[in-house]
């Protein structure tokens, strides 16, 4: 199998579904691809944890509390897992953190958006990882290996935060008449935003030509939006929760939803640096590196010091 492997082309493995791994030989428009996309779904991961920090000190209960802080430790540890295999791609964390501060690289447009009650916590966990799952899943048979094998450590943990979501939301939605109103008017806030979270439209996509060819991606951005729709609105009916779009309608022949027109100039704005919480994120982000540069120094200085000991 190795013989057959270290005497295969690149796109022979691709077609021939085998991971390309760190030190094969690989295109250097796939290596930029990969730093691009995973580097900024590590961001992602590392900003997403923001929104939510603002709530453990207000959990309504212990146990929500323990929840919430268990889930944001996860999301740090999956921006660990990610940076961890962008860098097996020859970029360092720290080129990675100064393109994200720089503006050079992007994060998940959906971590533009305040937190502004506790619901809306819940409809983080339910809408935004029930989002990144359904994108993420599809990802675990993405054809670098270091990613793929990231993404099916992340999924098992995903699942477990869409979960906590979910369970807020429909606490709520058994809750009295202004418990039911909060959740409903976060699910109004988060539902567009999260269906822009799988990117543009397939016609507007420039990524997705070479992504399918390398089988970086295996499904579209508007296949994966339409399955999170259909997996989510009966969710949504169970607990009694409306979604925030009129023209969403079940389609016989597709066995599908069709949904209204998605704002793509908010997205653009959003992604672009003027969501409404895009220069907080940032500065909240380059403030926290900073303060913790003597802790990366004295953990550079221990492992020296132990080096010259040996
Ligand atoms: N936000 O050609 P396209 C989480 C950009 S975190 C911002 O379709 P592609 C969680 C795109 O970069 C999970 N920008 O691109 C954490 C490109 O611009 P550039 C986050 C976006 O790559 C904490 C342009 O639009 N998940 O779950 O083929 C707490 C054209 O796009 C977005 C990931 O990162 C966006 N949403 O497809 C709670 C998934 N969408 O780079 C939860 C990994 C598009 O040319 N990423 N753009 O300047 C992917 O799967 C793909 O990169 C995308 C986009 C589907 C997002």
């Amino acid at each position: 199998m190795d013989v057959l492997i270290a005497g295969t082309s690149f796109q022979d493995k691709i077609d021939h579904d085998i991971n390309i791994e760190p030190k094969d030989v690989m295109p250097d428009e796939y290596r930029t691809h990969l730093i691009r996309q995973i580097s900024q779904h590590a961001h992602s991961e590392v900003i997403g944890m923001q929104p939510e920090g603002n709530w453990i000190t207000r959990a309504p209960s212990l146990r929500a509390k323990q929840i919430l802080l268990a889930k944001i430790q996860d999301e740090g540890g999956h921006g660990l897992y990610l940076y961890s295999a962008a860098e097996t791609l020859g970029i360092s964390r720290d080129e990675m953190i100064r393109q994200l501060h720089e503006g050079k690289a992007r994060y998940s447009n959906i971590f533009n958006y305040p937190a502004l009650t506790w619901a809306d916590i819940g409809a983080i966990g339910w809408l935004v990882d029930g989002a990144a799952i359904v994108n993420q899943v599809s990802l675990q048979k993405t054809s670098y290996g270091p990613y793929a094998r990231a993404m099916v450590r992340i999924c098992k943990e995903e699942s477990f935060h869409q979960r906590q979501g979910y369970e807020i939301m429909a606490h709520m939605m058994d809750g009295t008449a202004d418990q039911k109103q909060m959740a409903q008017d976060a699910v109004n806030r988060w539902w567009w935003p999260a269906l822009m979270m799988f990117g543009p439209h397939d016609s507007d996509s420039p990524h997705s030509g070479a992504a399918f060819r390398w089988k970086i991606k295996n499904k579209s951005n508007d296949e994966l939006r339409r399955k999170f729709i259909d997996k989510t609105v009966p969710q949504a009916e169970v607990i009694g929760l409306r979604i925030p779009d009129p023209d969403l309608k079940w389609n016989e022949m597709k066995q599908s939803y069709d949904h209204g027109k998605i704002n793509w100039e908010e997205f653009r704005q959003v992604i672009n640096g003027n969501g409404p919480c895009n220069r907080q994120r940032m500065q909240h982000h380059v403030k926290y590196h900073e303060e913790g540069r003597w802790v990366r120094e004295a953990a550079e200085a221990y492992k020296n010091r132990l080096k010259q000991s040996n």
